[in-house]
């Protein structure tokens, strides 16, 4: 196991220590899985960790309490293992944060699904013309007789071809922009719904756009008040956001234990690699990196486990620095590695490509330094 001495910092109680040894302890007999088909992958893995007991730290629970830092934990171990485990676990979480956070009881019936694995979540947010501009997104929802009719297009959405229940965000108009945009639940088995094209990327997992065609959801569907969806989407990412650091912080501490064991075991001119003072000096910035990426993440998750009403500056720094921190990081560990660095097969080669999308999803970078920025100015 990595070094896990950050399990002794103040940010946490007995019970997060003994999550994140349990989880490792279940990785390591179960993880990786393979690859090939990532669909088949990600519902198998849904169904092993609802079975294990993990995905309950998904969701909020009956009192309404959802622990940050045993997210952050859960994803930082499973992403050291095996990105697409996290990947799956943490779908549950971001596709049903609306609902922990401010759904009704019907609702919640859902997440207790998704909590115990049984159903597949997804957060229908983005749009062919708006990915990151969240409040000019064009998708409508037009009020019928007892519920509402949406229709238009949303792309990027990960678990588009497998999940059973979405929160999709769509324009209801009572304000132009940000004011005028609401959440709802949609069962994918919502008529008029049809998952449109399938997107392959860097690092596969399953990716599709979706086409709405007048699809009618009921009253019952709306999550929160109607033109709040945007402020919901920005509360929800505020969570999630330290939990996407973590899983980078997952993978940076990975290539630093590979980066470790090769730069020990490779030999250069009768010595390993790791007597070069020029190799000691790139593992002492790597580890830096993975502390600082750690003390980022786990402060955000801690103010927000203490009741902080916002947390978006803190979720904000942590993303970012432990996103792109972990890009170096993983970059150095493949550097460490010369040839072999780059080829398929090693942990490092992977990393590489799995680390990427990380700094774009859920708010890229300059994303995430606009809402530092703003919160100080
Ligand atoms: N929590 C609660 N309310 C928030 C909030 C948050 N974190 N962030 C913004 N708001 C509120 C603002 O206070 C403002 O309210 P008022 O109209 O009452 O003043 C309103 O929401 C609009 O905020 P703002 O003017 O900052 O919105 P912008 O259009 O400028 O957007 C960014 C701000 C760019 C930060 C936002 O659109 C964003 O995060 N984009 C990235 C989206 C993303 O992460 N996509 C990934 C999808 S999942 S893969």
């Amino acid at each position: 196991m990595s070094d896990t001495s950050f399990l002794n910092w103040p940010f946490f109680d007995e019970r997060h220590r003994d999550v994140a040894l349990a989880v490792d302890e279940w990785a390591r007999q179960n993880l990786p899985v393979d690859h090939s088909d990532v669909d088949v992958a990600c519902r198998a893995l849904v169904d092993s960790l609802g079975n294990a007991g993990f995905l309950k730290h998904t969701g909020s629970d009956e009192a309404g309490k959802l622990d940050v830092r045993t997210l952050c934990l859960v994803r930082e171990t499973l992403a050291r293992h095996d990105p697409l485990a996290d990947f799956s676990f943490a779908m549950q979480g971001l596709g049903m944060g609306a609902v922990s956070f401010f759904g009704t009881h019907s609702q919640r019936v859902w997440l207790e699904k998704t909590r115990s694995g049984r159903a597949i979540a997804a957060f229908a947010l983005t749009e062919p013309g708006s990915g990151s501009d969240v409040a000019n997104l064009s998708t409508i929802a037009e009020r019928v007789e007892g519920g509402w009719s949406l229709s238009g297009d949303k792309t990027f959405i990960s678990n588009g071809a497998i999940a059973d229940i979405f929160v999709i965000f769509a324009r209801t108009g009572e304000a132009p922009g940000a004011r005028g945009i609401s959440a709802f639940l949609m069962p994918a088995d919502a008529h008029g719904l049809t998952s449109s094209e399938r997107i392959e990327v860097i690092a596969p997992h399953p990716l599709t756009s979706l086409k709405l065609d007048r699809v009618f959801l009921p009253d019952s569907a709306l999550i929160g008040k109607s033109g709040e969806g945007f402020k919901l989407a920005m509360a929800v990412l505020d969570v999630f956001r330290p939990t996407v650091g973590a899983a980078a912080l997952g993978m940076a501490r990975r290539a630093l234990d590979e980066a470790l064991e090769r730069t020990r075991t490779r030999r250069i001119q009768g010595e390993p690699l790791a007597s070069l003072q020029m190799v000691q000096g790139h593992i002492a910035d790597m580890a830096l990196k993975v502390d600082a990426a750690a003390l980022l993440i786990y402060r955000a998750a801690w103010a927000k486990d203490m009741g902080a009403a916002r947390i978006s500056r803190e979720a904000a720094m942590a993303k970012l620095y432990a996103t792109e921190a972990a890009q170096e990081v993983i970059d150095m560990a493949l550097q460490l590695h010369g040839g072999d660095g780059v080829r398929q097969g090693f942990t490092v080669e992977a990393l590489y490509r799995d680390v990427r999308a990380l700094r774009i999803y859920e708010g890229a970078s300059d994303v995430q330094r606009l809402v530092i920025a703003r919160s100080l100015l």
